[in-house]
């Protein structure tokens, strides 16, 4: 087997049929070989691709330790790929975003970052600002040849002022990853088998809910993310959440299904209401289930008709959520970067030191030569350390386990 390993990776990149002796049984196995540096570690790596049945994996998982090979820890791939230099720490930090997101909207902004633009924007930057320093601290060795000016002070405040424009510019027009994550939710809301599990089926386009003529169908509150379009062909994404239906409680367990409900009525940024109840800023009243002939004449002119089982009205209801919503959908077409706590923070301190060093300077703007500064290179210094904590070019060990401790076990 070890042979044939070796002999895999001398032709990288193509998968080789092969088997595995298990107790005299051949076990079916697809080898794919990756030759270092051209793999994601950077390592030699070898794939092997077997039946996906879990104990049959477990045996062979076993069988290869006794062989002297080691579970990875989790995220060791990601970090050695890391220690390697194949990817920053953002991109990793994306690598398992990506891993956990639950909506299409964090799946996205995971792929920004995976894709490095976070990265990418503050190598740039790191570049520029080490520039700027290098320039200061060269003022700091020839301070006594009074003639030589690595850097006048009005050029350190044109360097500065831009770096710090880029970052303000950036935090401005980024979104926090916690506004991804707090999808606006949208809560369909009436009495036992009116029809709001089958219409929240209809909205997903997928059998996501348990429905049935018998009332009290559900019990539990049911969420899941819903992508909307706009009438400009962006789309905005929100959790549409499916309750029990309004009842008096009989029991216990029915008080404690009703307070969920009602909880989570609370929390509606828009409630799509399925029976009669008052007219409110953030409901939607729908009369359901009007393909039925009707024992009802008509429904009142601000009471959507609708059918879950004919789909009539649906997509005027999806208008209407769009414009109750107004703009707190998470917009996920956009190329929009989402900053994570850590990525928010460094870049405010990074601005915060800039600032203080700006401070220093301006005073001095129109001077031959800048004083002060070892202060000043001192506060540059501080600006690039955190700057450059973010893309993990210079990183306390801490921040980086924190990053891989957010992994799952091989990845
Ligand atoms: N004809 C017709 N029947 C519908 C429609 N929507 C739901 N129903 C039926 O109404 C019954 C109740 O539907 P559910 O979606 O389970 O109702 P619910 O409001 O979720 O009920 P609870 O979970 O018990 O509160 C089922 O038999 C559905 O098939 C519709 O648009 N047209
Ligand atoms: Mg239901």
């Amino acid at each position: 087997m070890v042979r044939q390993l070796g002999a895999v990776l001398d032709s990288p990149r193509r998968l080789t049929p092969t088997h595995i002796l298990f107790d005299s049984r051949k076990l079916p196995c697809l080898v794919l070989g990756f030759r270092g540096p051209a793999s994601y570690t950077g390592q030699d790596l070898v794939e092997l691709q077997l039946p996906g049945n879990p104990a049959l994996l477990d045996q062979v998982i076993h069988r290869l330790i006794q062989h002297g090979a080691r579970m990875a820890d989790a995220g060791e791939f990601t970090f050695t790929a890391y220690l390697a230099g194949k990817l920053d720490l953002t991109q990793a930090e994306g690598i398992a975003a990506t891993i956990h997101a639950t909506s299409q909207a964090q799946l996205q902004a995971a792929r920004l970052l995976r894709l490095g633009n976070l990265g990418t924007f503050s190598h740039q930057l790191v570049e520029a600002l080490a520039t700027a320093l290098a320039l200061v601290e060269a003022g700091i060795d020839f301070t006594d040849q009074d003639d030589v000016v690595a850097i006048t002070p009005a050029q350190l405040v044109e360097r500065l002022t831009d770096i710090n424009k880029q970052l303000k510019d950036l935090l401005a027009n980024a979104r926090s990853w916690g506004a991804l994550e707090a999808l606006p939710r949208v809560v369909l809301v009436g009495p036992p088998s009116v029809g709001k599990s089958t219409l929240f089926n209809a909205l997903l386009g997928k059998q996501r809910a348990v429905t049935h003529e018998q009332a009290g169908t559900t019990r539990d509150i049911l969420a899941e993310p819903m992508l909307l379009q706009r009438a400009d062909g962006s789309k905005v994404e929100v959790m549409l959440m499916d309750i029990a239906g309004l009842d008096d409680a009989r029991n216990a367990l029915d008080s404690d299904i009703q307070e969920a409900a009602r909880q989570t009525m609370d929390q509606a940024d828009v409630m799509i209401h399925l029976g009669k109840c008052e007219a409110a800023e953030h409901i939607i009243r729908v009369r359901p289930k009007m393909d039925q002939p009707s024992k009802h004449e008509s429904a009142h002119k601000d009471v959507l008709p609708i059918s879950a089982h004919t789909g009539m009205g649906l997509e005027q209801l999806k208008k209407q959520i769009l414009s109750k919503l107004g703009n707190r959908g998470v917009s996920i077409a956009a190329e929009k970067l989402a900053l994570q706590p850590r990525h928010e923070l460094a870049l405010k301190e990074t601005c915060t030191a800039i600032d203080d060093a700006l401070t220093r300077v301006l005073p001095q703007k129109n001077q031959h030569a800048l004083d002060d500064l070892e202060l000043i290179a001192g506060l540059l210094r501080d600006a690039l350390d955190h700057l450059a904590s973010l893309g993990g070019e210079m990183t306390p060990d801490d921040i980086i386990g924190r990053v891989f401790a957010t992994f799952c076990v091989g990845k």
